[in-house]
């Protein structure tokens, strides 16, 4: 592929309600999307999945722009005949941006399916027609998660629940989703980094409640503190933000700090390295599921793809459009009444944003210069 245009553009959509973990509130989703477009006139879309503010990854989305602008960007302009693989390999050269590098390499990958009439499910290695569908469900007051838990199980049919904790909301709320809806309720927690290691003895009062896993119970950076953590609980730990590609994921695993990965796309650097993460696991037997960054449609049509692929035996964070947004940007993802979302099955990522809903989300859009010898015949495929 050449490319002819790309193309940044920054989008706000509104969230239904507040959505807290134990670092931080958002009420509105920011979003970075790349659009490129290729000499055969196909269009690719990419999502980067950093936020506005460095409380869950360094990377901010004022980081990812001028990455992308600066460096990731030129780049695959410069490139001869640029592919998401030959991209992927390119920016091995720069150091860290794994979520600038992702949403480039979706971009990518998106129009060059589209070229190949693939799915991105298809490419990736799916066996499954539809994923399971969980949720994700923030802090919030006692009073108000009885009433939301029942919504997400019983009406809308989620097949997993992760509650967000911190200090202080932790035991008492899996207590009473535990007491409300019984033991046979796919239940799991997420601390993104809230507890310390003398809260071990605390958190072992989670083991007697049948969970999934603990999530990210310490900092980040602690693989050695999750490995002493994990000689204390019989509730398998995961982990979430320090892993940031493959080698991450097989240090953490040999080093006894994760017991089940989160693999999430844009964290680890786009869907090519989230594959091989799923690999990686599959090998050593160690259970993965598709994390959520409060995605677009685009973003998490793509992730119910990845989600598709055979070792991914945990439900993930992939939840229907209006549990975030009341107006996505893509045709919703929905949860159908046994729980699961269809994986897409259309070239690419299989969803393009509708063009009024994208138009109401954006805030600024930045049209790249591409080089006049780029454009120019000479700099052919
Ligand atoms: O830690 O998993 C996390 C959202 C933003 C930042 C970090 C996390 C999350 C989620 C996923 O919990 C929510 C979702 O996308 O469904
Ligand atoms: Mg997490």
């Amino acid at each position: 592929m050449r490319l002819t245009e790309v193309e940044l553009r920054r989008v706000r959509l509104p969230l239904v309600t507040p959505f807290r973990t134990s670092r931080y509130t958002e009420d509105w989703k920011h979003a970075l999307l790349v659009r490129l477009r290729t000499e055969e006139g196909v269009v690719g879309w990419g999502e980067c999945v950093a936020m506005e503010v460095d409380v869950y990854s360094p990377e901010t989305i004022d980081d990812a722009v001028k990455m992308l602008r600066g460096t990731l960007i030129p780049m695959v302009l410069e490139m001869e005949s640029v592919t998401a693989e030959g991209a992927k390999e390119a920016f091995t050269r720069a150091e860290g941006h794994p979520m600038a590098k992702a949403a480039l390499e979706m971009a990518l990958l998106d129009a060059q399916l589209r070229l190949d009439h693939r799915s991105l499910a298809e490419y990736l290695g799916a066996k499954r027609t539809r994923v399971e569908a969980g949720v994700s469900v923030g802090i919030m007051p006692e009073k108000d998660l009885i009433d939301t838990v029942r919504r997400y199980l019983v009406e809308e049919r989620y097949r997993r629940i992760k509650l967000k904790i911190e200090p202080g909301w932790d035991v008492e709320p899996v207590r009473l989703v535990r007491d409300t809806f019984g033991s046979r309720v796919p239940l799991q927690v997420d601390g993104n980094g809230a507890y310390k290691l003398d809260d071990a003895q605390h958190l072992a009062e989670l083991d007697r409640y049948d969970l999934l896993m603990i999530e990210q119970p310490l900092a980040a950076d602690d693989l050695d503190g999750h490995a002493k953590l994990a000689r204390e609980l019989t509730t398998p730990i995961c982990l979430d933000e320090p892993i940031t590609c493959t080698a991450d994921a097989i240090e953490a695993i040999d080093r006894g700090a994760a017991a089940i990965i989160n693999i999430k796309p844009g964290r680890v650097g786009g869907y090519l390295e989230a594959r091989e993460i799923h690999r990686v696991c599959a090998e050593r037997d160690v259970p993965v599921w598709v994390g959520g960054m409060v995605e677009t449609g685009l973003g998490r049509w793509a992730n119910v793809a990845l989600a598709a692929l055979p070792h991914f035996t945990l439900v993930g964070d992939l939840s229907a459009s209006e549990r975030f947004f009341t107006r996505d940007i893509t045709p919703p993802v929905v949860v159908d009444r046994d729980g699961y979302i269809q994986v897409p099955d259309k070239p690419g990522i299989g969803v393009e944003p509708d063009p009024a809903a994208l138009d109401e989300a954006t805030e600024d859009v930045d049209q790249i210069d591409v080089p006049a010898r780029v454009l120019a015949t000479g700099h052919s495929r």
